[in-house]
């Protein structure tokens, strides 16, 4: 590992331009399932990360936009309320909202009166070394008196990595409503590994997509220049390259639907016609009919009460929420 300001959290991982998790045994218990599943972390390898960063960018997919309006708005207010902390980002990327929040955490620090300042630091997480990479570069450029720490792994490697703060205080934040992509279960389980890396006092930050109408919705996830297509459609050459596969892009289709009961977006690929698929390295062999789907991300829609209850329940207690006028995406501050 030659790369400076960057720890790689996984073992099996051996080049920091490719992504992580060669494990493949939740593929193996997605695709013998019926209906047919994938984990959504496997979108991101660095074309998937690339595709993601001009889905930001498209004129439906407005949460990046919106909660970047929010966070332009109120980051001073955040950080006049958590003062000087350790910030620690989920699934950073290119940290490109990111800056708002830095930018307020430089005047906070900068303006203690203490003889010896705070330093100020972030510590991004991300799966994506690539994308790590250029964005802990890009941000030691940008902030002289930043001091940057990537950590190239997933979720529950980088808490148990962080360990408790001792000393000083930390915010964790996790942004774009990437909460969304865990079931009910799944985002109580996130959330507890949250808290326990957090001391009392310490503060969270969660950027959350809200419920609206359904129309909204579908087009956010099946935009008219289908990007969204071709970065679901990715994940499949991207466990082509895991795995040796020999999923045939060209022989499904993208599709995301907005399911009302469950309030969450699901977005499937289907088979244009039956055919056979190996994973040589998962020792794999699965047989697709025509038209079957396989799901490959939900990503739910929350509300501002239930989502309250629920950081309480992992003992995060709201301390103030921010959303834009038309109430399309929250920001959430909790603290132990
Ligand atoms: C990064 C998980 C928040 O769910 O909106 C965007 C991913 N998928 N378009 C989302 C995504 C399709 C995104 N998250």
């Amino acid at each position: 590992m030659t790369v400076k300001h960057l720890k790689v959290l996984h073992q099996h991982n051996s080049d920091v331009n490719q992504v992580i998790y060669k494990d493949g045994d939740d593929v193996i218990e997605g695709l013998t399932q019926n209906p047919k599943t994938l984990p959504a972390k496997y979108f991101y390898d660095d074309r998937g990360s690339e595709l993601f960063e001009q889905i930001c960018d498209l004129p439906e997919y407005y949460p990046t936009r919106t909660e970047a309006l929010i966070l332009k708005q109120y980051a001073d207010e955040i950080a006049t309320i958590t003062g000087s902390c350790e910030l620690v980002e989920l699934g950073s990327g290119s940290s490109t909202k990111t800056h708002y929040l830095l930018d307020a955490y430089q005047k906070v620090t900068n303006s203690l009166t203490e003889s010896i300042p705070d330093t100020f630091s972030y510590i991004p997480i991300d799966v994506s070394g690539g994308i790590l990479k250029t964005t802990v570069l890009h941000l030691q450029d940008k902030y002289h008196d930043l001091s940057v720490e990537g950590l190239l792994g997933t979720y529950e490697e980088a808490l148990l990595h962080l360990g408790k703060n001792h000393g000083r205080s930390r915010m964790i934040f996790f942004l774009g409503s990437s909460i969304g992509n865990f079931n009910q279960a799944e985002s109580n389980d996130f959330l507890s590994k949250v808290s326990h890396a957090l001391t009392k006092g310490d503060y969270f930050l969660l950027g959350i997509d809200l419920q609206k109408p359904k129309e909204i919705l579908e087009a956010a996830y099946n935009d008219s220049q289908e990007v969204t297509a071709a970065f679901n459609l990715n994940m499949l050459a991207h466990l082509n390259w895991c795995f040796q596969g020999n999923f045939d892009l060209n022989l499904f289709t993208h599709q995301a639907i907005y399911n009302e009961v469950d309030r969450q977006i699901e977005m499937y690929l289907y088979t244009k016609s039956s055919h056979q698929v190996s994973l040589d390295i998962l020792d794999l062999k699965i047989q697709l009919e025509t038209g079957e789907s396989i799901l490959t991300e939900i990503s739910r829609k929350f509300d501002l009460e239930a989502i309250q209850v629920q950081l309480r329940s992992q003992g995060l207690e709201t301390v103030k929420i921010w959303t834009d006028p038309q109430q399309w995406f929250g920001l959430v501050l909790c603290q132990v």
